[in-house]
């Protein structure tokens, strides 16, 4: 009766183009889970319990005061405290203190840059910069964003006066 009873070979590159364009909207969409879409699929108990960071064992457990020493050795970086905490999807602004290695003493003239990496995405987000240290070695990152829940890897990239630039990376999954 219908259309698709008609359907001949010479109908086959419409619909190629038309399962790819369904394709791009489906990835497109990835990009609306931050959001917070609810799920449609009510019946769908899977979907609704998923959690991206249940099975996830790269990331490591957010505490504040967590040190991580820098990958040269030349200094060490503790996470005083994130806001929101514990870190999650969205903005976050990260209060960090630059110290000697081996919690030696804080040091201070330093400027840190924050970059956040989704490594199974190959995609990250809008960075974070440091403003000028309001207690000695201490310094507030903001401009830092989450655009999705999952596995994210967040490296800072930290230039001290008279150091070279040290880093360290810290793993969070973002369970949004
Ligand atoms: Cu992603």
């Amino acid at each position: 009766m219908g259309p698709v009873e008609n359907i001949d070979a010479g109908q086959l590159p419409s619909t190629h183009r038309m399962r790819r364009r369904v394709l791009a909207l489906a990835l497109g969409s990835i990009w609306m889970l931050p959001l917070g879409c609810p799920t449609d699929d009510a019946d769908d108990d899977s979907q609704e319990n998923f959690s991206p960071c249940e099975f996830e064992d790269r990331s490591e457990a957010y505490e504040a005061g967590m040190v991580h020493p820098g990958t040269e050795g030349l200094l060490d970086v503790a996470l005083l405290g994130v806001t929101p905490s514990p870190p999650d999807v969205g903005d976050s602004e990260w209060l960090v203190e630059v110290t000697e290695p081996g919690g030696g003493a804080p040091i201070s003239d330093c400027s840190i840059i924050a970059t956040g990496w989704m490594p199974d995405h190959g995609h990250g987000g809008p960075e974070g910069a440091s403003t000028p240290a309001a207690e000695t070695g201490q310094y507030t990152v903001s401009g830092l964003s989450f655009v999705m829940s999952g596995y994210w890897e967040i490296t800072l990239a930290v230039d001290c006066l008279g150091l070279e630039q040290d880093q360290v990376v810290f793993r969070f999954c973002l369970p949004g």
